[in-house]
């Protein structure tokens, strides 16, 4: 019997994140049958390179999946509340990387180093984790499963490339603008949330909103990363086992978040050595950490990568078992579009690209 080539639709697929979607499918092992690229209207007829020819956009409608197989999207909450029932009920296995499907406990959200097992379980629609999660539980998970883990705080310094390919015109235009000698505050249209009521240059500048401000002065950003972190590592949103939280900031950089945490593991007889030597074996990381050699992990060199970088290990100096750790990904490769097709890879793999009969989506 020959394998099976799956048909593809890639949504949003003129998006920052789907562009990379495409790229990544390039480079995969899947067996591909058809690509279908599909996007808003606006941007319908349009070409996009792929596997050395060219795929014609369409704009995305309830009627785009028949014949799918697997949908890979990337186009927003409204689109994918709205859109991956719809592509359930035609038979087609959806991985979507919006927030909105996230929290739902019908839906696993995964990250296949660290809960791949989560994907048996699925039910028609995989959730992607937010880019600044997935980092995170890349370099956690191994800690809490061999040393245990205590409290987390991280604060993250996030590229403009997480806001989407306009957040990145943006900031070069105030780039260009202030060594003009223009005034770049003209150019601020989008960051720090699309369609708030004040906008700030990101150039030369650090924003501490990502998403919108929610209660006790937490910004969604920070809460999708409390509760996404304790999804995947404890299997509930609201798990108190670990205690974890954070502060999301927005740096002037293209492309790579970076996130500095603090890490309890609650066991002082852990060491440094012992963190180092974990993490050195961990899937999907690379320790890069030597002080003498000035070596550690940056944006400009995770860009294009699918590891997690690790670097700045060290042992907290007042709380034995405490670590701070500096961590690096590309954003929109593993934080998004490499994420999203290594689950895909990983269904096929289980032979799960195919809607269960007891979905509360299927048709
Ligand atoms: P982007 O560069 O602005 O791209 C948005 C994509 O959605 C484009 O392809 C756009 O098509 C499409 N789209 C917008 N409205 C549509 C409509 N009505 N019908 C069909 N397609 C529509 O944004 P991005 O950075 O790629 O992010 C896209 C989404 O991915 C985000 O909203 C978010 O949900 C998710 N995301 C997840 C992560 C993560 O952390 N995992 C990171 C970034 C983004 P047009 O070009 O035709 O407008
Ligand atoms: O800002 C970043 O660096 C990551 C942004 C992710 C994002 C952007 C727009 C909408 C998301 C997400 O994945 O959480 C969403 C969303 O809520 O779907």
């Amino acid at each position: 019997m020959t394998a099976p080539a799956y048909h593809i639709a890639v949504l949003g697929a003129t998006g920052a994140v789907g562009r990379r979607i495409l790229a990544e499918l390039e480079k995969s092992s899947l067996p591909i049958g058809t690509v279908h690229a599909l996007a808003s209207a606006r941007s319908a007829g349009q070409r996009l390179p792929f596997q050395g020819g060219y795929l014609t956009v369409e704009a995305a409608s309830p009627a785009s999946f028949d014949g799918i197989d697997l949908v890979l999207a990337s186009a927003g909450g409204s689109l994918s509340k709205r859109l991956a029932p719809a592509a359930v009920a035609a038979g087609a296995v959806v991985v979507d990387n919006s927030s909105f499907w996230r929290m739902d406990d019908r839906v696993p959200l995964v990250v296949p180093e660290v809960n791949p097992a989560a994907l048996t379980a699925h039910q028609g629609i995989i959730a992607n984790p937010n880019c600044s999660t997935i980092q995170m539980v890349v370099a956690l998970a191994p800690i809490l499963e061999q040393f245990g883990l205590e409290q987390v705080i991280v604060s993250t310094y996030q590229a403009a490339s997480g806001a989407g390919k306009a957040a990145m015109d943006e900031v070069l235009a105030e780039m260009q603008a202030q060594l003009m000698g223009e005034d770049m505050h003209d150019y601020a249209a989008v960051l720090p949330v699309k369609g708030a009521a004040k906008h700030y240059p990101l150039a030369f500048n650090l924003l501490p909103q990502i998403d919108v401000f929610e209660a006790e002065g937490y910004t969604h950003e920070e809460y999708k990363m409390i509760h996404e972190s304790k999804k995947i590592l404890l299997g509930d949103p609201d798990a108190t086992a670990v205690k974890v939280t954070g502060t999301a900031v927005r740096v002037p950089v293209m492309i790579g978040h970076g996130e500095s945490v603090y890490v309890d593991t609650g066991n002082p007889a852990v060491t440094v050595a012992a963190i180092r030597e974990l993490l050195a074996t961990a899937p999907g990381v690379v320790v890069q950490d030597d002080p003498d050699q000035q070596l550690y992990p940056q944006p400009i060199e995770a860009a294009g990568e699918r590891e997690t970088f690790v670097g700045r290990i060290r042992p907290d100096l007042e709380n034995p078992g405490a670590f701070h750790l500096w961590i690096v990904a590309d954003n929109l490769v593993k934080g998004a579009a490499w994420n999203t097709v290594q689950i895909a890879e990983e269904l096929a793999a289980r032979d799960l690209v195919r809607v269960p009969a007891g979905s509360p989506w299927r048709a």
